[in-house]
């Protein structure tokens, strides 16, 4: 294995900056550059020196070495301390390369961490998503992978299908023995428990896109109840044009925020009426449209208006939908009929506010994020956002699918467990593995010798 080195901080101008080295030359590579005390003797511990090339100076540095096995790759490792800034860096970096270290690739120690067992791939993937990462909530996910939570759940519905292998493969191989031979609804029942467990995954990874791509929250309500003033309101600036004539807001209009870390975009309509206008009949026909492309639904309705037909007919809609109904205005006389309104929509889906006297903003923020991703998060489950963990789930639960129309025909075991191993693999692949075991597993549950 090649050592390899990288500058591991960034360029810009900073108080310091790290190169690090990884594999069997780390240490002689850095005892050849450095002058101070003897880093060898004490693995994890600062030494004070400068980083020399012949008797140059190249920069005063603090140096620890990290002895094998118990550092990121597994290997031994160096990092030098140096100055920040690109010089001192570059210059050391260089010194390493004359050295005989060979500069690592993107993510090539993380790479190693895997590859030496440290971390499975989806810890791997988790420490790329902690470095991109935009917004606390993102990170915080990341965190929870980096933890291993993906890699524990697989591996919770991997051990389900093991077993149920084994087993088949003790009936098919092994007939003689007198283990009671698993039956048809046996497996079905397992099956079925494996496809459920992936379609959760998988419902939670549509989460995932959300806090990449953002919610798209759509502004809906009739004119001039306060959906521009809503926007403003969240988006913390004068974003849409407010004003009381009806029908101010013509077209959609986006706008990119963050609530608590979570992504949204918020899109502004133009107000739901039956119109002549032929420019606002078209805004009225985006505003439909962006309700059936929204994840999520804001419908606003003015405190001193009473629900009319145009309200109901769009509340009808909500019920099978991610929504908030706003009831604003509510410094004036509150004149609409909420026991009505909640014939149409949840009770605890209702909320407050004068956008106007700035009262109730930060509920309608709180209930937007713990609707949309506070409950998924609470959950405990994993939060799959990287596409190649979706795309074999997705795999994953196609084979797992196929296994259960073949047993509802009965088909042979030996072809059902071709569907079950495919499933397995798939899952599998999402830990970096490719061969299972089977039949060690088989024989260390079985005791088939006895
Ligand atoms: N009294 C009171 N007036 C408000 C409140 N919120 C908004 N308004 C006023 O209501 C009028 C309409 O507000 P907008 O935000 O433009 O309403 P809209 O729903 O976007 O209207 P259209 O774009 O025409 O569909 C403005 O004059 C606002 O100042 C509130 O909480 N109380
Ligand atoms: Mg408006």
């Amino acid at each position: 294995m090649s050592t390899i080195c990288a500058i591991s901080t960034s360029l810009a101008e900073a108080a310091i900056g790290i190169v690090r080295l990884s594999g069997p030359e780390s240490l002689p590579i850095a005892k050849s550059i450095f002058r101070g005390k003897d880093v060898e003797e004490k693995p994890r511990y600062m030494h004070y020196g400068h980083i020399m090339r012949g008797d140059e100076v190249i920069d005063e540095v603090l140096m620890v070495y990290y002895k094998s096995p118990y550092t990121y790759t597994k290997e031994d490792m160096v990092e030098i301390n140096c100055h920040g800034g690109a010089v001192a860096l570059q210059r050391v970096l260089a010194l390493c390369l004359e050295k005989g270290a060979r500069l690592a690739e993107a993510g090539e120690f993380t790479q190693r961490a895997f590859l030496n067992g440290r971390l499975d791939l989806p810890q791997a993937e988790a420490v790329m998503q902690l470095i991109q990462a935009k917004t606390n909530l993102a990170y915080d996910v990341a965190l929870t992978h980096l933890d291993g939570d993906i890699s524990r759940k697989v591996t919770e519905i991997r051990n389900v299908l093991l077993e149920l292998m084994a087993r088949i493969t003790l009936a098919v191989d092994y007939p003689e023995e007198d283990e009671e031979e698993i039956s048809y609804e046996a497996l079905e029942e397992g099956m079925r428990g494996v496809a459920s467990s992936l379609e959760r995954l998988l419902k939670n990874a549509e989460k995932g896109r959300l806090l990449e791509e953002g919610l798209r929250t759509v502004i809906l309500g009739k004119p001039n109840v306060g959906k521009s003033s809503l926007l403003n309101a969240l988006s913390g600036h004068s974003r849409a044009i407010v004003t009381d004539i009806a029908g101010t807001t013509r077209d959609t209009i986006e706008e990119k925020i963050q609530i608590d870390g979570l992504p949204l975009i918020l899109v502004d309509t133009a107000g739901l009426r039956e119109t002549l206008d032929p420019v606002e009949r078209l805004g009225v026909e985006r505003s439909k449209e962006a309700m059936e492309r929204g994840d999520f639904i804001l419908y606003v309705l003015s405190a001193e208006d009473p629900l009319d037909d145009e309200d109901r007919k769009t509340l009808q809609f909500l019920k099978d939908r991610e929504y908030l109904v706003i009831i604003n205005k509510v410094d004036k006389e509150l004149t609409i009929d909420v026991e009505e309104l909640e014939t149409y929509v949840d009770g605890d889906n209702i909320l407050y506010s004068s956008l106007l006297q700035k009262k109730g903003i930060e509920e309608i923020q709180d209930a937007i994020v713990e609707r949309t991703l506070g409950k998924q998060l609470s959950l405990g489950e994993p939060l799959l956002q990287n596409q190649r963990q979706i795309g074999l789930l997705k795999e994953a639960l196609h084979w797992c699918e196929d296994a259960i129309s073949d047993l509802e025909q009965r088909e042979a075991y030996d072809y059902i467990e071709v569907n079950i191993k495919g499933c397995y693999e798939s899952l599998g692949q999402v830990l970096g593995e490719n061969t299972p075991d089977i039949l060690g597993e088989v024989f260390s549950r079985f005791c088939v010798g006895k």
